[in-house]
């Protein structure tokens, strides 16, 4: 019996204690509830490495990872080559931590122009992901902006880059082409009702535009039966910063540019000649082959003087160094500036100026940020002296915005066609021609051109090879 009294009581003691654990089990949960690190569990690991030029979005992407209505800040000149940058991201949804690594020195040069490239900036991007413990890839992404597009210099980069990581890297490699779109574009987009299709809508804006212009071509109508001044002026940038468009332009302000192409267009140099009333100017225009950095700018810029010559085209009145806002002022402009003063002669600085195209939907107050972000740079500034017939903006209706019929392309116009007749009055005023010498001329036979290289002349090649599968990722970022 007495066994019998004990065992009930070990009973009762064991359901008590029981008891007892679950309720410091149920308080440890309740205190683990209140506790901010609940969420912890196991993740997937993906390293995704982004290369790319700066400027071409890369750090855009990884904002877009973790807020994609978010609108872009306003685009600034002048952009700093930074050292790799290394962000994590979770997402708890998918059990996934991603790790980016971002390196937007790769496909920059060394500072040695003569140099193709230096791979130091590819070692030290390497060097960074071995410190960081990082040594397996999941993605490796290659950025290009469509504004800039794919250019030669980058097939150099790319090639170098897998052979310092082995050919097998193009199996985890995707391309992500990057667009800028106009906020504007999504605003206008909405407004547009169904019955009023894109063409009427275009057609619209066309008529628009064109009694603007002619409202406008009135207003500055004078009596003038003499004689048009002649004007030659010679384009100089890099490739895709605008060049050709801005000669159309200036013939034509009404003109919608040419839809943005990834690659540049084989070119050579290119006499337009131009005829413009108010004033009377007949304009001759050399438009010549982008500028690239695969190419010894030196032997470049002779280049240039020689088919100038060989056109019988000396005397310039003005010398524009073009490039795009949306590609910035790179400090390697600053080496292709002090190369044309040194081969064309310092007196060019009474001819030269700057045109920044792409500007049509610039407000006054962003043109003169843009202005000021060129002053206030420590490398510009030392240059900015040289254009003497200063710094200009242009632009053009944008092809993007003319395909969906946007409302914008009104405003777009009367920016245009504002910088345009700057651009004329400028080319109105009676400057001193530059001349080119014959001196210094060397004979030689360049191949500048693009196509001409056998060994990088088959882009597609590049392409494939990277873009393993054919795998784009479009990423739309709002801009400013
Ligand atoms: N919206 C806009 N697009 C431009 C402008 N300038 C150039 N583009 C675009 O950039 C592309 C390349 O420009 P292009 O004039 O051929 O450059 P180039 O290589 O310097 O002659 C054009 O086809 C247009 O799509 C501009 O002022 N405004
Ligand atoms: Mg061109």
């Amino acid at each position: 019996m007495a066994d019998y009294d004990d065992d009930v009581e070990d009973m009762a003691e064991e359901a008590k204690k029981q008891q007892r654990c679950k309720q410091i089990s149920r308080q440890i949960k309740d205190l683990y509830q209140q506790c901010k690190f609940k969420d912890i569990r196991e993740v997937i690991l993906r390293n995704v490495l982004i290369i790319g030029r700066t400027r071409t979005g890369k750090s855009t992407i990884k904002d877009l990872l973790i807020d994609p209505t978010k609108v872009q800040s306003e685009l600034t000149m002048v952009s700093e080559t930074k050292g790799p940058v290394f962000t994590s991201f979770v997402f708890p949804n998918a059990s996934l931590l991603l790790n980016i690594i971002d390196t937007p020195g790769v496909f920059e040069r060394g500072n040695q122009q003569e140099m193709i490239r230096s791979d130091e900036a590819i070692m030290k991007a390497i060097v960074q992901c071995v410190n960081l413990e990082l040594t397996k890839f999941h993605l490796v992404c290659f950025a290009f902006s469509m504004t800039a597009g794919i250019q030669r210099d980058d097939m150099d980069a790319l090639k170098l880059f897998m052979d310092r990581l082995g050919p097998e890297v193009s199996l985890n490699a995707c391309l992500i082409k990057v667009l800028f779109t106009n906020q504007i574009k999504t605003d206008c987009h909405m407004e547009m009702t169904e019955t009023m299709t894109i063409t009427s809508q275009q057609e619209r804006l066309m008529q628009e535009i064109q009694q603007i212009f002619y409202s406008k071509e009135q207003k500055k109508a004078t009596f003038n039966d003499k004689e048009p001044k002649e004007r030659n002026i010679l384009l100089v940038g890099r490739q895709k910063s605008g060049k050709t468009t801005f000669a159309k332009m200036l013939e034509n302000p009404r003109k919608v540019c040419d839809e943005l192409a990834i690659f540049s267009q084989n070119e050579s140099i290119e006499i337009e000649r131009i005829k413009t009333t108010n004033p009377t100017l007949l304009i001759k225009v050399v438009d010549t082959i982008g500028l690239n950095d695969y190419q010894n700018p030196n032997e470049q810029l002779q280049w240039i003087r020689e088919q100038c010559i060989d056109h019988r085209i000396r005397d310039f009145h003005l010398i524009c160094f073009v490039i795009s806002i949306t590609d910035g002022f790179h400090h390697q402009d600053i080496d292709y500036i002090n190369y044309m003063t040194k081969n064309f002669g310092e007196n060019i600085e009474h001819n030269l100026c700057m045109i920044i195209t792409r500007c049509e939907s610039k407000t006054e107050s962003q043109r003169k940020r843009c202005y000021e972000q060129l002053a206030n740079d420590t490398k510009f500034r030392h240059v900015i002296h040289l254009f003497k017939q200063g710094i200009h903006f242009s632009g053009a209706l944008n092809y993007d915005d003319w395909n969906l019929g946007n409302h914008s392309l009104r405003d777009q116009f009367l920016n245009v066609h504002h910088y345009r007749e700057k651009l004329l009055d400028l080319m109105d005023y009676d400057i001193r021609a530059y001349t080119l010498t014959v001196q210094n001329v060397t004979p030689m036979h360049l191949s500048v051109s693009p196509s001409s290289d056998p060994q990088t002349d088959n882009i597609d090649e590049y392409i494939v090879l990277i873009a393993d599968e054919n795998e784009y990722v479009v990423v739309t970022i709002l801009s400013h």
